[in-house]
């Protein structure tokens, strides 16, 4: 399968991946020299962050299972990020627009989480229990339907190595077997021992691609590299008008830049985001007209032209 850009980026394998256990794990997804750049925008945003060697706080009682506690979520931005352009058109990049249309087998799709997400040594005991994320993505249940499910990306752009808090997780065949078919609660200690029992690690380099969805059992690890750092994005997509799912509101918050992307990104790319492509009726000589006076920067040339052919 060719992504839009001139290199495939995954194949048919790692959708079947995707759909049969839960989990595609795609090295070498981005090139060395995509995440270098992206590398260098989160050491400016977060380097600054880093706790002094030797921290060690919240860890956790001998014996003692994995748990969520907020010290986890400490350096977690949303899109748009203060960062450069690239690493603000990367959720959006076409490849992993074409992955999650061939994964959820839909034409259109819509960009509901996008947030970056650094960790390091020390400040927080990572380890969390097996869970699935579905409750912040929804006020229901996942989907049965495929094209109602969702596509979760996790993009390395350190190499993430179980010293790293490398995500562990389990193959939805073997959850099944453990859990009962189509589980997605595992509250039990018993039932938490049997999944790490089965547990892999999703450990791999720098420009790794983990696809998964809100119905996956994993958990997030600790990090005991000293002096060590975990620099992720988490992307999370949807098919266009799934309206049971949902994370950030793009609109919400006036303050926010966008100009870098509407600026720069292409008509497909901003699609994901809802606005409409060239074309579409939206698309009128006032809209134009008051979307040129609200962001001078961003060239409406192709909705334009569209508009008027
Ligand atoms: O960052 C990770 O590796 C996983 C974290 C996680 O699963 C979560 O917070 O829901
Ligand atoms: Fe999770």
């Amino acid at each position: 399968m060719q992504a839009a850009d001139s290199r495939a980026r995954f194949d048919e394998s790692h959708i079947r991946s995707w759909r049969e256990e839960g989990f595609a794990i795609v090295p070498g997804f981005f090139a060395a020299s995509e995440i270098e750049a992206i590398n260098a925008d989160y050491e400016r945003l977060y380097g600054g962050r880093r706790p002094a060697l030797g921290t060690a706080l919240d860890r956790k009682d001998p014996g003692q299972l994995g748990r969520f506690d907020r010290h986890q979520f400490m350096h977690i931005d949303t899109l748009p990020f203060g960062g450069s352009v690239a690493m603000n058109l990367l959720p959006m990049h076409p490849a992993l627009i074409a992955f999650a249309c061939a994964a959820l087998g839909v034409q259109d799709v819509h960009l509901y989480q996008a947030h970056t997400w650094a960790k390091f040594t020390g400040e927080a005991d990572f380890d969390q229990p097996f869970h699935c994320d579905f409750s912040n993505h929804t006020l229901s249940v996942p989907a049965d339907v495929p094209s109602l499910r969702t596509i979760d990306f996790i993009l390395y752009f350190t190499d993430v190595t179980d010293a790293h808090g490398a995500l562990h997780y389990v193959p939805k065949p073997e959850t099944d077997a453990i859990l009962g078919a189509g589980a997605v609660y595992a509250n039990s200690a018993a039932e938490q021992a049997a999944l790490k029992a089965r547990e892999r690690s999703a450990a791999a380099p720098a420009g790794t691609l983990v696809a998964h969805g809100i119905d996956t059992f994993h958990r997030g690890t600790n990090l005991t590299a000293p002096g060590g750092h975990r620099y992720t994005m988490t992307v999370g997509y949807k098919a266009r008008g799934n309206d049971q799912i949902g994370f950030h509101v793009w609109q919400f918050s006036a303050e926010r830049d966008w100009g870098p992307i509407l600026s720069h990104g292409t008509p497909e790319q901003l699609a994901v985001l809802g606005i409409p492509l060239p074309g579409d009726p939206f698309w009128t000589p006032r809209t134009l007209a008051l979307t040129e006076m609200r962001w001078p920067t961003w060239n409406l040339d192709p909705w334009r032209r569209a508009a008027s052919s």
